[in-house]
């Protein structure tokens, strides 16, 4: 049922002036930042399960998963840099989580020290699973990194544990994760192992959610509380408000959402389950037609992290929180190996360029939980009503008492040579324009594959081949939706685009020579985008996005009261790089309009009889704000 498998990140080398250097400082800088927190925090010393009641700073419930994040994204790094020091750090960390695996294979800081009788009692709310889940990621990615089988056996022995303790066997617990992450992971583990038990195990957590009895509430009673007493509200919080195959609509904590989706679409592309990916298909429609930011961003409300309701997209008081962000880029990957279809490609860079990275500093120091598209700082520091501290920040922080954040978006940009490229019978299908090198495997063959660009300040990418012999395959090169009037060359002759191009890529189906070399140009205009008239934060309003990249305004550029400019219909706008700015970006230039600024002394309203004056004005990618001044922010731009 699936068409395709993503080319594995250990065969993608990323180079290219974008990504290379962004790759770069996360191994560098990003990478051993957070070693320091996870060692200052003292999430690493937990492991050596020390910790007697009493002590200060107990391990938290969820510890466990900002460690194996870390583990993960080490080990992606590792298997395109070696780098002694890392190694040695990880290899460390992998001993005390050896070391505190429990003799029944159990493995989980807070519940081996702090409380110790509660183990699997809390299901909906305690994270143990997806504790698990983060843990055996961590696992298979640094077994396939560095072949080492430490850290793979001490979760495959705990995995074990896990499906002799949930099953619909005699004394099993029909139970299932409160927040959704160990179903992919296990999907992972079945992959790398070859073992079944670890998919029926993800597809039993899948099909268990939402049944009747509900499982919390079972749960809670055996705890003696009342399971209405929940209050995070109905369990459509935790995507168990209903079976999964029966939901149409994106519901609750938006990271959660995302990573149950993808645990369906893992389980329907394994096990063929047709009705599992209409599910998957029916949520992808719900959640990009009418519930996501045009950043990619997701979850509208700090108020429990989550969706709220259709178009109800606030600018300011977006969540947007970038692990969601993240769990998009990994749910649209999955989708998109069923057929190869480019609306999944779109939404994932959509996502990948803008929710989420935005979400690091350009120096790699600095983290944003919260991705808000329009920002004064002053409403931050006086409305703690309305800002979740920290979180909803409007300069990125160091560090998080709750930080999922920061070492998710360190595996995810380590990880990001597994996102380009997806091979199948006879096809080879580029999906993300990075410059670097790959070698791929294909029917039976390697296929070493070049790219060259400039993307995504410019569009033109330049694809060369090497192959062991001629080939008879398909190229099917992505055609993103916002790219009207694209070209294509093959060794230099023009090749009408046209007809090749099915489902957003340019399908590309002859016998290749090993040396033949292909040239795409994307043409990037600026563009304005509006959004459906019931998004009533966005009426009146457009956005500026040029190639794959959302534009912003900032303060430090264009003066405060930025909700006064107003864009003309007719106003030139005109892209140019600037070498010197924010480590080098494209810009959109032109002319604005807002009131001139006089009059005002002692007044807060008046008759209309302001003048308008016409203002230079300069936007930037919206990954890349909020790293200069602190000050407003604003991606929808009202229109004139
Ligand atoms: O609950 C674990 C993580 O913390 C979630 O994925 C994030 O949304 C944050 O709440
Ligand atoms: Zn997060």
């Amino acid at each position: 049922m699936r068409r395709l498998t993503p080319v594995s990140w250990k065969n993608v080398r990323i180079e290219g002036p974008f990504w290379g250097p962004r790759q770069e400082v996360n191994r560098a800088v990003t990478l051993p930042i957070e070693y320091e927190q996870l060692k200052k925090t003292g999430r690493l010393d937990a492991w050596k399960l020390e910790w007697k009641p009493g002590q200060p700073n107990p391990p938290h419930h969820f510890w466990d998963s900002d460690v194996a994040k870390w583990i993960e994204a080490a080990a992606y790094s590792l298997a395109t840099h070696p780098d002694e020091q890392l190694s040695r750090r990880v290899d460390e960390v992998i001993d005390w989580i050896a070391a505190a695996q429990q003799e029944d294979g159990y493995l989980n800081i807070h519940f081996t020290v702090v409380e110790p009788e509660n183990r699997w009692k809390n299901l909906r709310d305690m994270h143990e699973l997806y504790c698990a889940g983060h843990l055996i990621e961590a696992a298979v990615a640094y077994y396939e990194a560095t072949g080492k089988r430490k850290l793979l056996d001490v979760l495959c022995r705990y995995a074990d544990h896990i499906a002799t303790v949930f099953g619909p066997g005699p004394g099993q617990k029909r139970g299932y994760p409160g927040h959704e992450e160990i179903e992919l992971a296990l999907v992972k583990l079945y992959r790398v192992t070859g073992k079944k038990r670890y998919l029926d195990l993800a597809k039993f957590f899948i099909d268990e959610r939402g049944r009747l009895p509900h499982y919390f509430d079972l749960e809670a009673r055996e705890r003696g509380e009342d399971p209405k007493a929940f209050d995070l509200g109905k369990y459509d919080y935790n995507q168990s408000h209903l079976p999964v195959r029966e939901q149409t609509t994106a519901e609750g904590h938006a990271v959660r959402a995302m990573y149950l989706y993808s645990g369906m679409a893992d389980v329907a592309a394994e096990t063929g389950d047709r009705e599992l990916f209409r599910a998957c298909e029916r949520l992808w429609e719900n959640v990009t037609e009418r519930r996501m930011y045009i950043t990619g961003g997701v979850g509208s409300s700090a108020n429990g992290e989550r969706f709220t309701y259709d178009y109800d997209l606030p600018n300011d008081l977006a969540y947007a929180e970038t692990c969601a962000a993240i769990g998009l880029v990994f749910w649209a990957q999955r989708m998109l190996q069923f057929e190869g279809d480019g609306r999944y490609a779109d939404v994932l860079e959509r996502a990948l360029y803008n929710g989420v990275l935005s979400g690091v500093s350009l120096d790699g120091k600095r983290f944003f939980y919260a991705n808000p598209l329009e920002v004064d700082p002053q409403a931050y520091l006086c409305r703690p009503d309305l800002y979740r501290p920290q979180a909803m920040a409007p300069t990125r922080q160091e560090w998080f008492g709750c930080a999922c954040c920061p070492p998710n978006l360190a595996r995810l940009l380590a990880s990001l040579g597994g996102y380009v490229y997806s091979q199948g019978k006879g096809e080879l299908y580029v999906h993300l324009y990075v410059g670097g090198s790959a070698e791929i495997p294909l029917d039976g063959q390697v296929v070493h594959l070049s790219q060259e660009t400039r993307y995504p300040w410019e569009g033109s990418v330049r694809i060369a081949l090497r192959l062991p012999s001629e080939m008879r395959f398909t190229l099917a090169l992505r055609i993103p939706s916002w790219a009207e009037k694209a070209n294509l060359w093959v060794n230099g002759q023009v090749v009408e685009l046209e007809p090749l191009v099915q489902r957003g890529y340019a399908r590309v189906k002859r016998l290749w020579q090993d040396g033949d070399v292909v040239e795409l140009d994307l043409p990037m205009p600026v563009m304005r985008m509006e959004a459906h008239p019931a998004v009533r934060d966005d009426c009146g309003r457009v956005a500026l996005q040029r190639g794959p990249l959302v534009y912003c305004f900032e303060e430090v550029d264009n003066g405060p009261y930025l909700a006064d400019l107003a864009l003309s219909r007719e106003a030139t706008l005109r892209s140019r790089y600037m070498e010197d700015l924010l480590g080098g970006v494209v810009v959109i230039e032109g002319t604005a309009r807002r009131r001139v600024l006089t009059g005002w002394e002692h007044q807060l309203y008046r008759p209309a009889w302001s003048q308008m004056r016409e203002v230079p004005f300069l936007a930037i990618p919206y990954y890349a704000w909020a790293n200069r001044d602190v000050g407003e922010m604003l991606v929808w731009i009202r229109e004139v």
